[in-house]
């Protein structure tokens, strides 16, 4: 975690609001493996990191709230009895989402300011947005004495995802970034909402993140549409989610189904089944397993499930290429965003560099290597 993010906050807090307040870390997320896993109700294997938000947070004493986004330097006063969703795509709407479904649950919020700040750059797939709604809900529990369990807290994040943001997103980045244990993944069961922590040790090798800095357009409509299309396959198969299902009860279904749709169910059921594979393979220190299923994962996202893109797959295919690297593929919702990779700790750093370098030369644009820390989810900073 940055103090200089903890401190810009902080500063700027005291200097806009002239007075003291409380101070939240709350952490993106890196997923080994299990992705659109999460809301068919499956395994997922994620953890927090020690890069995400830093909020500064204090009751007002006026007649209006402030949130202000520090990286932005954009900041909006509202009215908490008068919120509506703001234009798609702003920022506001995480925050406003938040304080939405708390006072949904009947529970009173009062006027306060927020300042906060991120080191995950936007469209990373590290779940920037999940820090955000965790650090405004925790706060305002903080704050307001809501007394909300961490699990009502995580709930509210994703309702204010759905409702205000408009993705129907799963439950992985808000438990990842609420829940996260130092040095641990964590195989959550996204059915139970219960997850078993896994202590990472890769010994000589490590995990690395490589972002393409492309972003898509359209993901959202695409996440939500493969969202849709799973929970009409499970509908079909009479069954509650994907995650009920196994290859032979999809393959009494194939003749209702489009071969599309077809293969993005295979590939959650698959996936799913990886997911629990690769807690296994960590727990018998089998690297070259955890690799393989790493790479298939990648397979199936870019073929069957088809969240995929061409900067992505040029990252895939040359961890693919290089024999030191033993697992690769995107992470989170996919179309841009990060690849993860498991990678020898003696080589790392000449991978990152050759593969800049190509990545260079093929897009014209550069992509950006990052070495994480698996982080303690949301907290608040002693000062
Ligand atoms: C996004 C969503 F927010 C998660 O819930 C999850 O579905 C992920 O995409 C794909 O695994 O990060």
């Amino acid at each position: 975690m940055s103090t200089t993010l903890i401190n810009d906050v902080k500063t700027a807090y005291i200097n806009t609001f002239k007075t003291e307040p409380i101070l939240i870390f709350s952490p993106g997320r890196i997923n080994i493996i299990g992705e659109h896993t999460d809301y068919n109700d499956g395994f997922v294997f994620p953890a927090a990191v020690d890069k995400g938000i830093a909020a500064a947070i204090q009751k007002s004493d006026t007649n209006v709230s402030t949130a202000y986004a520090l990286n932005k330097n954009s900041r909006i006063e509202f009215d908490l009895d008068k919120l509506k969703p703001s234009t798609k795509g702003s920022w506001e709407n995480y925050v406003f989402g938040v304080i939405a479904q708390i006072q949904n649950k009947n529970k009173v919020v009062g006027n306060f300011n927020i300042v906060f700040k991120g080191d995950i750059p936007g469209g990373a797939g590290m779940s920037s947005s999940a820090a955000l709604e965790n650090s405004v809900v925790f706060g305002l529990n903080e704050l307001f004495n809501l007394g909300l369990t961490k699990h009502e807290m995580i709930l509210i994040s994703q309702k204010a995802e759905h409702n205000y943001v408009g993705v129907k997103c799963g439950i992985m980045d808000q438990y990842a970034s609420m829940f996260g244990i130092k040095d641990n993944a964590l195989l959550l069961d996204c059915r139970t909402v219960e997850s078993n922590p896994y202590k990472i040790d890769f010994k000589n090798h490590q995990l690395m993140l490589i972002n393409t800095n492309v972003k898509h357009s359209l993901s959202d409509s695409a996440y939500n549409d493969r969202r849709a299309a799973c929970e009409s396959i499970a509908e079909l198969l009479g069954i509650k989610a994907l995650r009920d299902a196994n290859e032979a009860d999809l393959e009494t279904i194939k003749d209702k189904v489009t071969p599309e749709n077809y293969q993005k169910a295979l590939y959650v059921i698959q996936e799913n089944n990886r997911a629990i594979e690769a807690s296994k393979a960590i727990e018998n220190n089998d690297l070259d397993t955890l690799g393989s299923l790493i790479f298939k994962s990648h397979q199936g996202l870019q073929h069957q499930y088809k969240v995929s893109c061409d900067e992505l797959d040029f990252l895939v295919d040359l961890a693919k290429a290089n024999t030191h690297v033993l697992g690769a593929r995107m992470m989170g919702g996919g179309f841009g965003g990060c690849t993860i990779n498991l990678v020898a700790k003696s080589e790392a750093k000449a991978f990152g560099e050759a593969v800049s370098v190509a990545y260079k030369n093929k897009f014209n644009k550069a992509c950006s290597v990052y070495f994480i820390k698996l982080s303690e989810g949301t907290h608040i900073i002693n000062n």
